[in-house]
């Protein structure tokens, strides 16, 4: 073994071991190495970002948080085309960008980019989205699509249902989802999405964001909507590498059922999840304010609310927000 597949294998050891101990003694064996190749080993792991609690005569073990790792976010994720390839960051504008910056090379086609922090997270129509470091998940994933297969409408439902049952876990009531683009605990908003079309070397490049509290959530008053997250709900953290891993595994089938046309399932599972329908609802689309029931969503063309007025009118995702709802 190569010194960094000595640190890869390391590195998984003690994440799987997750907050018991390994002696020196014994991660020294179990990866193969003697104890000055050891120390050699987890200097390069601390320079790789992460920490490591050292107690004596106990060992060794990760630090919590784990800091995100592409190696152990790709390990065995088994997906075709979401995540084949990650990166994490410390700290970028936003995970979007750098999405987009990726479009150009070789293989990018799926790439997950992940930060600890963004100094510019961004929501949609100019919003901010904000996370503390290393408390939660900001993701992007990038899909190249010369075809033209991903609608922007149907992706952003997708990407809402790939969150909500990426977050079942214990103790977390069901995600429900709030069109267009945020996903509700009780209510609360636990993420969003910000899907983003750009052209890149002539070639319809899309890039999918997503922002899930997992650890940390803003207070009440500099939200637009009461939020969450996922530690709150569960009344402990959450590790966010699994998590990640979960929300990838599910957008990569609900991306490939959109590639595919099936947008029936997305329908259905989106409307099972939806909790605005035959509700009185307003939205704000565009520069326009409707009122009305809403009647149901297309994957391709959004809402359909009938208005007070009796007209039927179908509003797209982007751009618009529902402002509030009653029965
Ligand atoms: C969204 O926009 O909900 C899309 C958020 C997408 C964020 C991800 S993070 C990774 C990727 N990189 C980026 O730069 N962005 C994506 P919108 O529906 O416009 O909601 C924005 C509004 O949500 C803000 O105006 C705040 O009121 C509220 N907000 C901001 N941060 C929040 C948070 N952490 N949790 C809940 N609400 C938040």
């Amino acid at each position: 073994m190569n010194q960094m597949d000595t640190v890869k294998r390391i590195l998984e050891l003690l994440y799987d071991r997750g907050e018991g101990f390994f002696t020196m003694e014994e991660l020294a064996s179990a990866s193969d190495i003697d104890r000055a190749d050891l120390d050699r080993a987890l200097d390069l792991l601390r320079h790789r970002g992460h920490a490591l609690e050292v107690v004596p005569y106990r060992g060794v073990r990760l630090a919590a948080p784990v800091r995100l790792d592409a190696h152990l976010i790709e390990r065995e994720l088994g997906t075709q085309r979401v995540g084949r390839c990650v990166i994490c960051f410390d700290q970028v504008d936003s995970t979007n960008d750098v999405a987009f910056d990726s479009a150009r090379s070789e293989g990018a086609d799926g790439l997950g980019v992940l930060a600890e922090s963004q100094r510019r997270g961004r929501g949609r129509m100019g919003r901010r989205w904000t996370s503390p470091r290393r408390t939660n998940l900001l993701l992007s994933v990038l899909l190249i699509d010369p075809e033209g297969e991903l609608a922007q409408e149907a992706l952003t439902v997708a990407a809402g249902l790939a969150i909500a049952e990426g977050i079942e876990l214990p103790g977390v009531p069901e995600g429900r989802l709030k069109w267009p683009n945020d996903v509700l605990l009780d209510g609360r908003k636990v993420a969003g999405v910000l899907v983003e079309i750009r052209t890149v070397a002539e070639k319809r490049t899309v890039v999918v964001g997503i922002g899930i509290n997992a650890n940390a959530s803003p207070p009440d008053e500099e939200v637009d909507l009461p939020a969450t997250s996922l530690g709150r709900e569960m009344g402990h953290p959450v590790e966010r590498t699994e998590l990640a891993r979960r929300v990838l595994r599910r957008l990569d089938e609900w991306v490939d059922r959109v590639a595919r046309g099936r947008m029936e399932e997305l329908r259905t599972e989106w409307m099972s999840r939806c909790g605005m329908l035959n509700r009185r609802i307003t939205v704000l689309s565009g520069e326009e304010r409707y009122v009305g029931r809403a009647l149901d969503i297309s994957p391709l063309e959004g809402l359909i609310l009938e208005c007070d007025d009796g007209q039927r009118v179908h509003l797209p995702a982007a751009g618009s927000t529902v402002v509030g709802w009653g029965d």
